[in-house]
Order: C-alpha cells, then sequence, then structure tokens
C-alpha cells in the first residue's frame, strides 16, 4: 500500500481543512500530524523549515514538502488524477481556467473578507480577544458584495466553475462553514436564494461531512 501523504496542522484550521476535504475527495490515503499552535511549535526552526512561514498546513508526499492550502489542494488533484473524484480540478484546459479563475476569486475577494470575520467571530471569543466592532461590520458590508456577485453566477449555473462540483468550491467550504455554523451571520448565505442552494449542495457533501468530524476528535485539535 501506497505510504500515506502527511498533513501538518489541526482539522479546525481553515487552510488546512481545505487540504483534508481535498485528499478525502481524490481518495487520498493521508496522515494529519499534530502541530501545537497553543505552543508556538508552527515557529520553531524545525517547522520552519518545512512552512518557512510558520503557519498551518504544511505537506508531504515521498520527497516533496509543500505549503499554501490551494497549491497544495492544486497538486493533489494533479498527482492523483486518475483516483476519486477524477473532475475536480477539470479535465481539459477549459474547464481548469474556469475552476482557476473562481479558486482566484475564493482566495482574493472571498477569502479576505471571510477570513476576517471567522477570526473576529468563531475565534476571538474562544481566544478571549476582543472583537473590532467596525471591522466586523466593514467585513460584512465587502463580503455581501461578493456574495451578490456569487449569487448572480449560480443563478446561472450549479456551481461556480460549471455543471459540475470542484475545486473552485471546494475551496470556500472552511470559511463558509465557520461562518454558516458558529456565527451569527448565517444569513449573508440564506438571504441569497442561489448562495443558499449551493451552500446547501456543497456542505452536505462526504468529504466535507468528515472534515467536520475529524474537527470533534480531541486528540485532532
Ligand atoms: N495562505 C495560507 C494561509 C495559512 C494560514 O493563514 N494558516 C493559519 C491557520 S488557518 C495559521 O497558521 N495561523 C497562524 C499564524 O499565522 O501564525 C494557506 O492557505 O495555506
Amino acid at each position: 500500500m501506497a505510504t500515506p501523504v502527511k498533513v501538518y496542522g489541526p482539522p479546525l484550521s481553515t487552510a488546512v481543512s481545505r487540504v483534508l476535504a481535498c485528499l478525502i475527495e481524490k481518495d487520498v490515503p493521508f496522515q494529519v500530524l499534530p502541530v501545537n499552535m497553543a505552543k508556538a511549535e508552527h515557529k520553531k526552526p524545525d517547522y520552519l523549515k518545512i512552512q518557512p512561514f510558520g503557519q498551518v498546513p504544511a505537506f508531504q508526499d515521498d520527497s516533496i514538502t509543500l505549503f499554501e492550502s490551494r497549491a497544495i489542494s492544486r497538486y493533489i488533484c494533479d498527482k492523483y488524477a486518475s483516483q476519486g473524484n477524477r473532475g475536480l480540478y477539470g479535465t481539459n484546459p477549459l474547464q481548469k481556467a474556469s475552476i482557476d479563475q473562481w479558486l482566484e476569486a475564493e482566495s482574493q475577494s472571498f477569502n479576505p473578507p471571510s477570513s476576517v470575520l471567522v477570526f473576529q467571530l468563531a475565534f476571538a471569543p474562544r481566544m478571549k480577544i476582543k472583537q473590532d466592532e467596525k471591522l466586523i461590520k466593514q467585513n460584512e458590508a465587502k463580503l455581501a458584495k461578493v456574495l451578490d456577485v456569487y449569487d448572480k453566477r449560480l443563478g446561472e449555473s450549479r456551481y461556480l466553475a460549471g455543471d459540475e462540483f470542484s475545486l473552485a468550491d471546494l475551496s470556500h467550504l472552511p470559511n463558509s462553514g465557520y461562518l454558516v455554523d458558529e456565527t451569527d451571520k448565517g444569513e449573508l448565505f440564506e438571504s441569497r436564494k442561489n448562495v443558499e442552494r449551493w451552500w446547501a449542495e456543497i456542505s452536505g457533501r462526504e468529504s466535507w461531512t468528515k472534515v467536520v468530524e475529524m474537527r470533534k476528535s480531541p486528540t485532532q485539535k
């Protein structure tokens, strides 16, 4: 049996869970290696050798180590193209271009406001950090504008990059999951009928429910 790939970091992290959902979609055996962020293990010299920015996740497959969750996910799709969900990153240049376009939209337009909201509303209270109301308001308004664009797009096609679920949709799961399940901002999704339909479809995927389950395990935090 092939050696499992290694993912360093807790499934509670949005970026780690993006990679885990991708591995599960692609049926790639993996091992999650704990990085104790409370003890700043992600800033220690040994860890910085594989993730020089001191963040999670880091990833290892045979002799290659990678960081950046979206780059890792693209690698997994290309390296394991013939197994699991084969269309996850498209099967021709046209599909790939559309998936890349929406992956960029996720990373450049959706992620900035949504990650601020996730930190402020879901993580800051757990970490006993004071919330910044002004920042929350500003980023809610930014995210609303992004979701207006998504709502229009999702009125034209079932998923962001076309009629099939793809890496572009998957990449939205981690931040959206926290916003809908653990904050009072789920209304941003529910008030837009196409976004609401899309969210119900993508969040119900077996790969994502498995990642959410992994977060509940005390050894995986
Ligand atoms: N763009 C990076 C972001 C990674 C990231 O922000 N990771 C967070 C956890 S979700 C982290 O390690 N935060 C701790 C820190 O920055 O010190 C990726 O997608 O992999």
